[in-house]
């Protein structure tokens, strides 16, 4: 087969997020929020590792862009920590923080890199979760000002504003396993998250462009499942397939692009909930005009459903002994995958990306999609001369690209790719254990070290077409 060419207007990008790669989490007037909280707490995280420090990237940021300059990325994926800039949640700017992302957009612009800044990457105030957080209607709102001030003081600097990360995790994760922070394990506070997660970002949306221009480029990243039945001639399998789909996908693009949350997801969780958290004209301010989606991917799900009188199985990598975040779907069981995986336990088929970005293509008809986060943690291995050799994650990008390239032949307008992550960093729940980067760090020295994956990723951006293995 020969090369794939990519084409000229394609955004070649890597991502990172604040509390994953900042640190200083006591420095620059910051204000503590959740993840300081949890990471703290005893038994959360991996060997109690906290983003204290973190990549230090906070003081090293300036390397980090040339570094990235080095790469010759077209664009950077990062995020806005909330608590640097406003650290209550509301009320007054903190203005040593606003400075420090003026200075990097700044720094990145210059060298001809195109920002893509997303507002919430899982990082909320804390005194926002003292407040309830998100099942606290009153934090959408709180989001929304938080947005409209940001738009007003960096506005100018930002062509693609990306309100949320991965709502599914900020509202499963956080609010029903557990196994993020808050911590909560609640399914109806979950369900109320995610709808007040929903309505953050349609009100964050219309804030930012009250104050940019009804134009401006508003996006949300969304981790959607590609879900397969363990046996696709079983009906019972394939209905739970389904369910997933509900409770995991439809629950965002539902209310966010088709104006509903449907009535097959409301009666599924009538036990957990009666919905009353939607008022009145809510969904309205949700949908507003999607200008990129975000599509965040990684691996995909076998489930089965759970025949009468089975109980246990495999733990589908939620963590043995942690609570499930797929609330309502007791009879549904999640295999332990198989086949190859990487060193999260996650299964590798990229074919997963391309059945994903085709059938959003399908369903919202030339919708602007954007790979906004892809890549993979291995047991990285650091050579007698320092170097790291990571052919396995090189792998892994090029499957996934090969994957990116057949959904464009087949229609799908992608836009762009951002490799997850542009720097080895911390993995929340899993601290410094895993290395997603195509740069490695090291967390005595903070030295980074490009990996044979950056070099590899360079080249790529610099001819557009990817190689053959
Ligand atoms: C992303 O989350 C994050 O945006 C990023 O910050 C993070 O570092 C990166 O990926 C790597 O983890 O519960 O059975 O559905 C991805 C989180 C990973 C959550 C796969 C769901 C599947 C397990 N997703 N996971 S399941």
């Amino acid at each position: 087969m020969s090369p794939r060419t990519f084409p000229e207007s394609f955004v070649w990008g890597a991502a990172t997020a604040a509390y994953q790669i900042e640190g200083a989490a006591t420095e620059g007037g910051r204000g503590p929020s959740i993840w300081d909280t949890f990471s703290r707490t005893p038994g959360r995280t991996f060997e109690g590792h906290t983003g204290d420090v973190a990549a230090d990237h906070y003081h090293r940021w300036r390397e980090d862009v040339a570094l990235m300059v080095e790469l010759g990325l077209d664009s950077y994926r990062l995020s806005i920590s909330w608590p640097r800039v406003q650290p209550g949640g509301t009320g007054e700017l903190n203005a040593e923080g606003v400075a420090f992302y003026r200075e990097l957009l700044d720094a990145l612009i210059a060298e001809g890199i195109n920002p893509v800044v997303t507002l919430y990457h899982w990082d909320l105030p804390q005194e926002l979760e003292d407040a309830g957080g998100w099942t606290n209607r009153d934090t959408a709102y709180a989001f929304a000002d938080y947005a409209r001030a940001m738009a007003r003081a960096l506005g100018d600097r930002v062509e693609v504003w990306t309100t949320l990360n991965e709502p599914w995790c900020t509202a499963y994760l956080g609010y029903a396993s557990g196994v993020h922070a808050p911590g909560r394990s609640d399914p109806a506070a979950a369900l109320t998250a995610a709808h007040h997660l929903n309505l953050a970002h349609g009100l964050a949306g219309a804030a930012i462009r009250a104050e940019l221009g009804e134009e401006t480029n508003v996006s949300i990243t969304l981790n959607l499942h590609v879900t397969r039945p363990a046996d696709p001639e079983s009906s019972a399998d394939l209905e739970a397939a389904h369910r997933v789909n509900l409770v995991g996908n439809h629950v965002f693009l539902g209310p966010l692009l088709d104006g509903s949350y449907p009535v097959e997801l409301r009666e599924l969780t009538a036990r957990i909930t009666d919905w009353s958290f939607v008022l009145p004209g809510d969904l309205g301010l949700i949908r507003q005009r999607v200008d990129i989606l975000g599509v965040n991917y990684y691996s995909t799900n076998y489930v089965r459903h759970r025949r009468a009188g089975e109980t246990g199985g495999g733990s589908g990598g939620h963590g043995a002994g942690a609570a499930s975040p797929w609330v309502a779907l007791d009879d549904v069981e999640f295999l332990d995958p198989a086949g190859p995986l990487t060193a999260m336990g996650w299964n590798i088929e990229p074919e997963g990306l391309y059945e994903l970005l085709t059938a959003l293509d399908n369903a919202y008809d030339g919708l602007p999609l954007m790979v906004t986060e892809n890549g993979a943690a291995f047991e990285d291995e650091v050579g007698p001369d320092g170097e790291v050799d990571d052919p396995s994650r090189v792998d892994y990008l090029r499957a996934h690209l090969g994957a990116v390239a057949r959904a464009m032949e087949d229609g799908a307008d992608v836009r762009g790719y951002f490799v997850w992550s542009l720097l080895d960093n911390f993995e929340w729940a899993y601290g410094y254990a895993k290395r997603f980067g195509i740069i490695r760090v090291d967390y005595d020295t903070q030295q980074r070290t490009p990996k044979s994956s950056a070099r590899w990723y360079a080249e790529l951006v610099r001819t557009g077409q990817l190689p053959d293995a």
